[in-house]
């Protein structure tokens, strides 16, 4: 097979100095040798869920390796183009670190755990890459902001070129990525980073399905066309998504935040992208529309198989106090649990999903939220 980092220039550098952790063990099956003793059926025999998990073991304290798990989480530790609060780089590292201590016996899937979740090991490489690049993304938005001589505007033009060609290849690590995964027969999940991350998933999914639809939860639209000049902004996901002819219909929910720009995009978009205002949701119950019709109307939009893009902002700030954007309002942790579990007992097949933008803090809250949400986002894909 074609490794993924063979597109990847900055990777195979990274991984020529040594830090470069999975180039040769794909599926992550030589870095758990104590692990790969037993077979995935005497591992669950053995396993018991009610302790906590062992230090040596994956994500939810689970003992499979991604060969063995259904679904396998690749984590894209990567925030270049974010403009305000930083810190999702680290969003899988601390989710991966905060899983431990969620509950397995999940009332709405208590079987879960035994299909296996596994998290592809974190690639060091990316987040040093993204660090680099993010320090020059700076210097392109002071120029931005504050002006400079003919000098300094040609090398910030320079530095802007070479961070959207690195973001470009980043997608195309991600497409790879999550392809290569997809084609074990795995359940995919994608764990940013921020939300410029799943591009190359969705262009993934584009290549396996001939359409499906993106349910977006965010506070924001993300349909800027370029912002700050970065074409892989964080703040352009959907916009960038938008030539992907599979995709059919993109439903955005708990919007809060947009521009007029973003607004045109829409109307450019009307038939193919459906906006949820978060203060709209509101206005209705308090009107005496319940949330499950709501919930029923926004997936009645939605084709047969969605991908979820979950952009952590979506939910109340109270619940990702450190993530990049914070807007006031926005959804409760079990209105949005109660969407999903909805979502897929219309019916729908989720086809995979991503989880951006959590960034941590100085304590654990913003992870502990994130991994639950993991958790729960892993048990509506595994239902089929
Ligand atoms: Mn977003």
């Amino acid at each position: 097979m074609a490794w993924p980092e063979a597109v990847c220039p900055t990777l195979v550098a990274a991984r020529t100095r040594g830090s470069f952790p999975y180039a040769n063990d794909p599926t992550g099956y030589l870095r758990r040798s104590s692990q790969r003793t037993m077979s995935k059926a005497s591992k669950i025999k053995s396993f018991d869920p009610n302790s906590p998990g062992s230090p040596n073991a994956d994500i939810y304290g689970l003992p499979f390796t991604t060969a063995e798990a259904d679904i396998v989480l690749v984590p894209v530790p990567w925030e270049v183009t974010t403009s305000y609060g930083g810190g999702t780089s680290h969003g899988p590292q601390a989710i991966f670190d905060a899983s431990f201590q969620v509950d397995l016996f999940h009332p709405e899937f208590p079987e879960l755990w035994k299909r296996g979740i596994a998290m592809d090991e974190i690639p060091q490489a990316l987040l040093e890459q993204s660090k680099a690049l993010k320090k020059e993304a700076q210097q392109v938005m002071e120029v931005l902001m504050e002006g400079g001589d003919a000098k300094k505007r040609a090398k910030a033009k320079k530095a802007l070129d070479r961070i959207n060609a690195e973001c470009a290849v980043l997608n195309d690590w991600v497409q790879q990525r999550t392809t290569y995964w997809m084609d074990q027969g795995k359940l995919v999940g994608l764990v940013g980073g921020d939300h410029s991350t799943p591009l190359g998933f969705f262009r993934a999914q584009a290549a396996r399905h001939k359409e499906f639809g993106i349910l977006h939860i965010d506070a924001h639209l993300d349909l800027r066309v370029a912002y700050e000049g970065f074409t892989y902004s964080h703040a352009s996901i959907m916009y960038n998504a938008l030539p992907i002819k599979q995709l059919t219909k993109l439903v955005s929910v708990g919007i809060r935040d947009f521009c007029e720009q973003e607004n045109d995009v829409f109307l450019k978009n009307k038939e193919r992208v459906r906006i949820v205002r978060s203060a709209d949701v509101r206005r209705q119950q308090y009107e005496g529309i319940t949330w499950r019709e709501q919930c029923d109307a926004i997936i009645a939009s939605l084709p047969q198989k969605v991908h979820v893009s979950f952009d952590i902002d979506g939910l109340d700030p109270t619940l990702c106090p450190n993530t990049g954007t914070p807007v006031p309002g926005g959804f409760q942790y079990e209105e949005a649990t109660y969407l999903l579990s909805r979502l897929v007992r219309s019916g729908r097949t989720i086809i995979g999903f991503d989880l951006v933008e959590v960034a941590p803090g100085k304590d654990e809250w913003d992870a502990n939220v994130g991994a639950r949400l993991l958790f729960h986002l892993c048990g509506v894909m595994a239902v089929r």
